[in-house]
């Protein structure tokens, strides 16, 4: 077999395998923050529509330097964030990253990032899939 055709049939194999346990997302946006602010959180519904758990184990994006995964708890009456080292998506069920629970957390990069501006998340799952999504950024939900 011809190097060119072994090629096209392994990527169309991997995106098939990657369509198997397809995320999806829905309303993703990152709150608006003020002038010299330090650190930025982002928003939105993680949908597990397959029959198994998926887990994200972690988010890249080319807007910033990194992406950490949180959770916002109130402990004896003291909010505070707790990292996550993964978010797992139960089958058929839903996650919110919302306010007051988990978000993802970035540091504010050098421009500053207004309403209406758009950066791309990838979402990595356990599984290996990666799922891109465009988020906005919103002065409020
Ligand atoms: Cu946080």
């Amino acid at each position: 077999m011809k190097p060119i055709f072994a090629a096209l049939l392994l990527s169309l194999f991997s995106s098939l395998a990657a369509a198997d346990s397809t995320l999806l997302v829905e309303d993703a946006w990152v709150r608006e923050a003020p002038p010299g602010a330090r650190m930025l959180a982002a928003y939105m519904t993680l949908k597990n529509p397959t029959a198994q758990d998926l887990v994200l184990t972690g988010v890249d994006s080319p807007a910033f330097n990194h992406v950490m995964l949180h959770k916002s708890e109130v402990v004896d009456g003291v909010a505070r964030m707790l990292h996550q080292d993964s978010i797992l998506i139960p089958a058929g069920g839903n996650i919110e990253l919302k306010p007051g629970s988990y978000h993802l957390m970035m540091p504010a990069p050098e421009q500053r990032l207004v309403e209406g501006d758009k950066v791309v998340f990838e979402l990595n799952l356990e599984d290996q899939a990666c799922v891109q999504v465009q988020a906005e950024v919103r002065k409020k939900p």
